[in-house]
């Protein structure tokens, strides 16, 4: 892909109506567009890192043996009044009329109609538990929507349900998305916390949120700092071994501010522990038990005896980790941004130093992009005839993790590579393919 040829509208200066450094970011390298208040137009720097963000989450979900779906993303409001928060939910829900004047809604969350779905086709315990999740378009209509994609109205989010016959089998189903949830964030390079949480409207009593620090963050935690250092070896899914991996985050203090009790603070951590801060929430994991199937009446014969299921839910902010992770690797002050290879919009940028008249650097990078794109690495190629200091700032900002300059540093077939933040080397178009594909074949 050549540079002049891709919509990416990158603007001179950090727009002055951004507060944040991903919102600035978003805007400045053209990932994206405002559309109207909280709504955004994903363009395709943005589009191609949130599509690679989303398949992580679904690798990491389909690992736990989720199966996925794809529920619509109008509902009608009769399940709603179901369980009662059609009332409950207020005017964060967006209430339309269809032509026949029947209400209908645009779902924020998805808890009743997964209901109604599980409930018409499961009646026997024999096939608990069901997880179930899709990954979808949701709205909710903001008071104040801010921060770019981070808090807006409609947003993409990945969200998980669990069915189960009884509390043990649920937990067990719960303790599965804690550690899938770990594992998810850690391929994106972000060291997320699970910390206590309230439910809010989704209900229930048990919850974590998982936060990743950051001064902008909306979320004001409290914590005992040594839960950073907790490392998880645990990777198999069975039920002992998962309530000691909870277990073993739970040891620690870390809470949102609802759940906040200095008392306990100062009792449980030392003083020199003690953490608050503020973060980012990316993903919400649920217990709500019977909260939804029992006015829903969804359940199932167990023994000769009819029980209600007990339900989970757990969602990850797909749109909102785009920002999440900008915050989390952008340094505003140096403008420079370097995305985690799983995710970077492109493996590789090419930036050749291209004269006037002389095409014998943009004609080299075509070559080596060919031999790049042959072992499946995405590579983009600065064909400007921009400065070659122009050039490296804007790839700076665009953030692609791995640069090869075609300039005075290149010689031959050793051509100068540079992995964003490091020093630059000479190496071959083979050394560079193994490189690459070495670390993309790791996460
Ligand atoms: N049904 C449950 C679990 S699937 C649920 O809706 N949980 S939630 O409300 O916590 O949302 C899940 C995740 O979506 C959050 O952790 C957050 O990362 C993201 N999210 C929530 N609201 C917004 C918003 N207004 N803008 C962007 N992302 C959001």
């Amino acid at each position: 892909m050549f540079i002049s040829k891709s919509f990416i509208p990158i603007l001179k200066n950090n727009p002055t109506e951004a507060k944040i450094k991903s919102h600035q970011l978003m805007l400045r390298v053209g990932m994206i567009k405002q559309s109207s208040a909280g709504i955004y137009s994903w363009l395709p720097l943005g589009f191609k890192v949130m599509k690679k963000i989303e398949r992580v989450v679904r690798e990491e979900q389909d690992r736990i043996g989720v199966q996925e779906i794809l529920m619509p993303t109008i509902q009608s409001s009769e399940i709603w009044k179901e369980s009662g928060r059609y009332k409950d939910y207020g005017e964060e829900l967006l209430r339309i009329k269809d032509r026949q004047g029947r209400e209908i809604l645009y779902g924020p969350t998805n808890e009743e109609l997964i209901t109604d779905i599980f409930r018409s086709s499961i009646k026997s315990y024999k096939t608990l538990p069901q997880l179930l999740y899709h990954i979808q378009w949701k709205f909710r209509d903001e008071l104040r929507p801010r921060f770019g994609i981070m808090r807006c109205r409609e947003f993409y989010m990945k969200d998980a349900y669990s069915f189960d016959i009884n509390d043990e089998e649920a937990f067990f189903s719960y303790n599965k998305f804690f550690l899938s949830y770990l594992k998810t964030f850690k391929r994106l390079e972000l060291s997320a916390i699970p910390m206590a949480a309230d439910t809010g409207p989704i209900g229930g009593n048990l919850s974590h949120e998982f936060i990743i620090l950051a001064e902008t963050g909306e979320s004001k935690i409290y914590t005992d700092k040594r839960i950073f250092d907790l490392k998880y070896d645990d990777e198999v899914l069975e039920k002992n071994s998962l309530k000691k991996l909870r277990e073993k985050y739970e040891k620690f203090y870390a809470v949102t501010d609802e759940k906040f009790d200095q008392k306990e603070f100062d009792k449980n951590v030392s003083k020199e522990n003690r953490l608050s801060t503020k973060g980012i929430e990316v993903g919400h994991i649920f217990y709500f038990g019977d909260k939804y199937s029992k006015p829903m009446n969804a359940a199932v014969d167990h023994q000769g005896k009819k029980e209600y299921v007990k339900m989970g839910s757990y969602g990850i902010g797909v749109s909102r980790l785009v920002g999440a992770i900008i915050e989390a690797k952008y340094n505003d002050k140096e403008e420079i941004m370097k995305w985690p290879i799983s995710v970077s919009p492109y493996d590789i940028a090419i930036i050749p130093l291209i004269n006037k008249n002389d095409s014998t650097n943009l004609d080299k990078a075509v070559s080596i992009c060919k031999a790049l794109n042959e072992k499946n690495l995405d590579v983009i190629i600065d064909d400007t005839e921009e400065n070659f200091s122009s050039k490296l700032k804007k790839f700076n900002l665009i953030g692609i993790p791995y640069q090869i300059l075609l300039g005075k540093k290149s010689e031959g077939d050793l051509l100068e590579f540079k992995e964003i933040g490091k020093e630059s080397q000479n190496l071959s178009v083979k050394q560079i393919i193994d490189l690459v594909t070495k670390i993309k074949n790791k996460i």
